[in-house]
């Protein structure tokens, strides 16, 4: 039988050595040294006292040798999946075993869970062998799990008693690394050997803190799979000239990746979230923007094109925000266990009953898929799940119906590119990135730095001007309201109006409207010339 291609693309990344930052060569000559101290707002300093007085570290090469210890570093995934977290864990073991080949690494299964029932194993050579440069979180598995009582956090401190941890690295996202902060200042106030270090992971590009953090890992590999498949569609439209494909792309809460494909792509239209709330529009006037872009097409002879839609849109449209959330209260008096055992019309007719009467006659409005997606009950974290609402049949039933109006037919498709681009191979940049993430983060173990996020800076310059940069996780935390309670979090990174991305963005968007201005970039690459294996997010280079 033929080589399957799979097996190849394995094997051959598989053994494909990874670039490493001149600085993080020798770890035995690496020193940290101390740079800006980090205002924390009153109540991180008054909520984590151990780590608020952190200021930002910056590595270096001392040119003296020191003797490293063995370390025992535990590690895990926390929440969505996204592409070069297993390099994390790649970097972090070769680092190690560098140090001293007494090392360990011990590997908690599905996420926070794994912690907290000291559900944990040796990562053995073979294991990480198998997961260098490759797409997911297969080795360990993730969850949601929140420490969010003093009991979890109790657990968590016996699991890492009983692994004898001198540190833990948790890979994830804004709400994963708030968990890191919290356990890091628990840990230290209890006297314990153990750091934990945050890694930024997100799809989403939420979690950015410039100029300090520029991007998390996963964003740019999940944007380039979908602009792919985006692309594809691209090359469709001016071949068969007769669809109009609405496409809802992942991304919870930001548009980032709406943003990203829409650079890569050049699509006709590109709703953004973010923009959409700043200008208070109203789900009528973002259905007219998108219907006026169709007739103009329509008038010039073009009845195909492509929209792209961010996941979470319908939490920027103040009208269906405010729906959510009176959804989200029916569903929490009702009770989700009790919600999510009903049949749909019981459903339906519970929640009904709880509104008011303007979100009554909006939710009656909404096309049935959408209606189901909103009654598919609250996520562990208790909030409506935004990804089981169907956004792209939504803008595009209501933008059917508003140009019926205008006398005009059209075909229609709609997609959803979700979970097809999280687990890709990750490009050289999220394959690079993050296993320089994990060799810097060995350093922070073996120095005792607790409630650091660990980062590469200045990523959006050529290679050798990379720069490995630890940042106080307390100081990147703001106080928001979350369920009707002032929380400590690390805020989101939502797309700015302001940025020089979305600026770049209005200046083009007419033009890729009217005219077909389309691109398809093809599949992520790893091997080749430098200008397409070595390239990053147009969105993290514009705002860097
Ligand atoms: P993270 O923020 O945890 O990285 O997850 C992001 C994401 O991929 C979103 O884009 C999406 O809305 C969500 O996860 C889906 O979550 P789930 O995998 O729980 O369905």
């Amino acid at each position: 039988m033929a080589a399957k291609i799979g097996q190849l693309m394995d094997e051959k990344l598989g053994k494909q050595k990874n670039d490493v930052l001149p600085v993080l060569k020798d770890l035995s000559k690496i020193i940290l040294t101390e740079g800006k101290k980090f205002n924390v707002c009153e109540k991180a300093a008054k909520d984590l006292p151990e780590i608020a007085g952190n200021a930002l570290l910056s590595f270096s090469s001392s040119g003296n040798t020191s003797k490293l210890r063995p370390l025992k570093v535990g590690v895990l995934f926390s929440g969505g999946p996204a592409s070069g977290g297993h390099n994390v864990v790649v970097g972090l073991y070769d680092a190690v075993k560098e140090m001293d080949p007494k090392s360990e690494v011990i590997g908690f299964m599905n996420g926070p869970d794994g912690l907290l029932k000291a559900d944990g194993k040796i990562l053995s050579k073979e294991d990480i062998d198998s997961v260098r440069n490759q797409g997911g979180f297969y080795l360990l598995g993730t969850s949601r799990t929140k420490f969010e009582k003093e009991s979890d956090m109790a657990k968590c401190s016996e699991t890492i008693k009983k692994f004898d941890l001198d540190g833990l690295l948790i890979i994830g996202g804004d709400d994963s690394n708030t968990n890191a902060a919290h356990l890091a200042n628990h840990l230290k106030k209890d006297g314990s050997k153990a750091v934990v270090v945050g890694i930024p992971k997100t799809i989403d590009g939420d979690l950015a803190y410039l100029p300090y953090l520029q991007t998390s890992f996963g964003f740019y590999t999940a944007a380039m799979t979908y602009s792919e498949m985006v692309g594809n569609i691209c090359r469709d439209l001016p071949s068969s000239r007769k669809i109009w494909h609405f496409v809802k792309l992942m991304g919870r809460s930001a548009s980032w990746i709406t943003l990203e494909t829409a650079f890569q792509t050049q699509p006709n239209v590109a709703l953004i979230g973010e923009e959409i709330k700043e200008k208070k529009m109203t789900l009528s006037q973002v259905i007219d923007m998108v219907a006026d872009v169709i007739e103009k097409r329509y008038k010039a002879g073009k009845k195909y094109g492509i929209v792209l839609i961010p996941e979470g849109i319908v939490e920027f449209i103040p009208e269906i925000k405010s729906l959510i959330s009176s959804i989200n209260k029916a569903i929490v008096n009702i009770g989700n266990d009790h919600f999510i055992k009903m049949h749909i019309n019981d459903r339906k007719e519970k929640v009904l009953v709880e509104l008011i009467q303007e979100h009554e006659r909006l939710f009656i409005e909404l096309p049935h898929t959408v209606q189901n997606g909103l009654l598919s009950g609250l996520d562990p974290h208790g909030n409506v799940q935004v990804s089981q609402i169907a956004s792209d049949v939504l803008i595009m039933d209501l933008v059917w119906d508003r140009l019926s109006q205008r006398g005009i037919k059209l075909t229609t498709q709609t997609h959803f590119y979700g979970y097809d681009g999280r687990c890709g191979y990750p490009t050289w940049f999220d394959a690079t990135y993050t296993y320089n993430l994990g060799r810097a983060a060995s350093i922070l173990v073996a120095n005792s730095k607790a409630g650091y996020m660990v980062t590469v800076n200045n990523i959006n310059g050529s290679f050798d001007k990379w720069q490995a940069q630890a940042i106080p996780l307390a100081g990147m935390m703001a106080v928001e309201e979350r369920k009707g309670k002032d929380c400590l979090v690390i805020s989101k990174y939502l797309v700015n109006l302001n940025s020089k991305a979305f600026k770049e963005f209005e200046k083009n968007r007419d033009k890729w409207a009217i005219e077909d201005s389309y691109l398809c970039p093809g599949p992520v690459q790893f091997f080749g010339p430098d200008e397409l294996v070595k390239s990053r997010s147009i969105t993290m280079t514009l705002n860097a």
